[in-house]
């Protein structure tokens, strides 16, 4: 069954539905269709916040803190820093990472590094759980390219509240590859993580996703930008960088400038790509950065730049239906530009010689409760079976088959990065955003995605959608590379 025939039976009142009175008042207060709630539009006047940087050997806890959100004022929140997210990490390539980290919170929780390769025993599986007033030494190197990766937690059932509630950081990679391409950085290069929240009448953050809910995602009327809603960053008239992560639970977030300028994709979730993609529009579903700059020169002193999320369709019937203002880039200043937009940037190796092409179904279908109708390949998650089990060392294709959903599903696989080989059916086409290192790819309806990947962490990991109501739902499986 798919999504409408679902909310077809429920609009039919069928008495029979065994998941009784408490889902239907649930969704009565929610309404019936779980459709993305309007975002207002309204002043930018909070300057943005950033994220205090920390390094490679620090420690960080799991806390309850205080932020302000929006115009309730200052209200307790998640965060690994005293307010609201994390602070963002930057080590080098080829570093050793030396971490504590402590659950001062009253509930258990642990740390996925998304987008780290690395082993198997430090990644954050569902079964690596910190209890409460619990630290754990997070020891690891970094081998892999430069790029903009992030942390969060990750617990069977628990990810999407806890993400939502502000647990979430960047990591971020330098090289010296990197380094050489004289990419704006300092007060030019500029985080910018995406979420969409619901609030409660006192300002606090709300997550208790209704049924249908489970199935689009649970979606805000307030877009945060790095915990600042409705915020402006002061500009000048030059290129800047920006590092996006969308870190909603399941918004997909279609971004462009509203004076309609070209902008420049240069690196995808896991690396820089092999040159800059000149886009009108970039679209990210959860889970998925992009390393983006933007050219202000051509902008009067005195004006305004939204980015801003453009309409789209063809992304499930739940999301996409209103173009709305994300943030505003306030040009205030001239600036002379010491930077030249390169025609190539970092070499990309493509991977070949795949041993085989394994098939992920991804379906939907109703349970006899509110767990578990989110399957790949007809399961829902345990946590003690292994799914598939892969060679150490192997290159593979993972092919992930949306082809008869009708719902959106970004699929993250733990342990690797990714190349995009092929996409069919839908869009039938590899993104600008995809043709680079990958962690997670977005799939609309219809669609078929195929993967190619190198194994190289021995272990027990996970591939899951990263629509974290999905998610926590069982869309996720366990993989064992031996
Ligand atoms: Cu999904």
């Amino acid at each position: 069954m798919n999504r409408n025939e679902f909310l077809k039976r429920m609009g039919l009142g069928t008495v029979a539905f065994a998941a009784g009175p408490s889902l239907l008042t649930s969704c009565m207060d929610h309404g019936m269709n779980g459709e993305a709630p309007t975002i207002k539009d309204g002043e930018f006047k909070t300057a943005l916040k950033i994220p205090v940087t920390i390094n490679a050997t620090s420690s960080l806890s799991a806390q309850v803190g205080r932020d302000t959100l929006a115009a309730a004022g200052e209200v307790a929140v998640l965060g690994y820093g005293g307010g609201l997210l994390g602070p963002t990490i930057r080590v080098q390539k080829n570093q050793n990472v030396n971490l504590n980290f402590t659950n001062e919170l009253t509930e258990h929780t642990n740390i996925h590094w998304h987008g780290l390769v690395i082993p198997a025993a430090m990644d954050g599986h569902p079964d690596h759980m910190v209890m409460p007033n619990k630290s754990f030494n997070f020891q690891f190197a970094v081998n892999q390219q430069a790029g903009t990766n992030w942390y969060h937690p990750h617990l069977h059932g628990l990810t999407g509240k806890q993400v939502t509630e502000g647990l979430a950081g960047l990591f971020i990679i330098e090289s010296d590859e990197e380094k050489a391409l004289n990419l704006p950085s300092g007060v030019h290069e500029i985080p910018l993580i995406i979420q969409d929240k619901r609030l409660n009448a006192n300002g606090t953050i709300k997550y208790n996703p209704a049924m249908t809910e489970v199935m689009t995602g649970f979606m805000g009327d307030t877009i945060l930008v790095n915990g600042t809603h409705k915020p402006f960053l002061e500009v000048g008239t030059r290129f800047y960088r920006f590092r996006v992560l969308n870190g909603s639970t399941a918004r997909i977030y279609n971004l462009a400038l509203s004076n309609g300028a070209d902008f420049y994709v240069i690196g995808s979730d896991g690396g820089i790509l092999p040159q800059p993609e000149r886009v009108k529009t970039l679209m990210l579903g959860s889970g998925e950065r992009a390393d983006i700059l933007i050219d202000f020169s051509d902008v009067a002193v005195g004006k305004m730049v939204y980015l801003m999320n453009e309409e789209f369709s063809g992304m499930g019937d739940a999301q996409g239906k209103q173009t709305y203002k994300i943030m505003s880039f306030d040009v205030n200043r001239s600036e002379n530009e010491d930077f030249m937009l390169p025609a190539s940037l970092i070499p990309f190796t493509k991977l070949s010689g795949a041993s085989q092409t394994r098939p992920f179904k991804l379906t939907m279908s109703m349970g006899h409760s509110k767990a578990g109708m989110h399957k790949i390949n007809g399961k829902v998650f345990d946590a003690a079976r292994i799914d598939q089990s892969v060679s150490f060392g192997a290159t593979e294709i993972w092919e992930f088959d949306n082809s008869t959903g009708d719902e959106a599903h970004p699929m993250h696989v733990h342990g690797v990065q990714f190349q995009v080989v092929a996409r069919t059916g839908g869009r039938n086409t590899i993104l600008p955003q995809e043709k680079g290192w990958k962690d997670t790819v977005l799939l609309a309806p219809k669609e078929k995605v195929q993967v190619i990947m190198k194994f190289e962490q021995k272990g027990k990991f996970v591939v899951h959608c990263h629509n974290l109501e999905h998610e926590d739902d069982g869309m996720m499986l366990n993989f064992e590379v031996v």
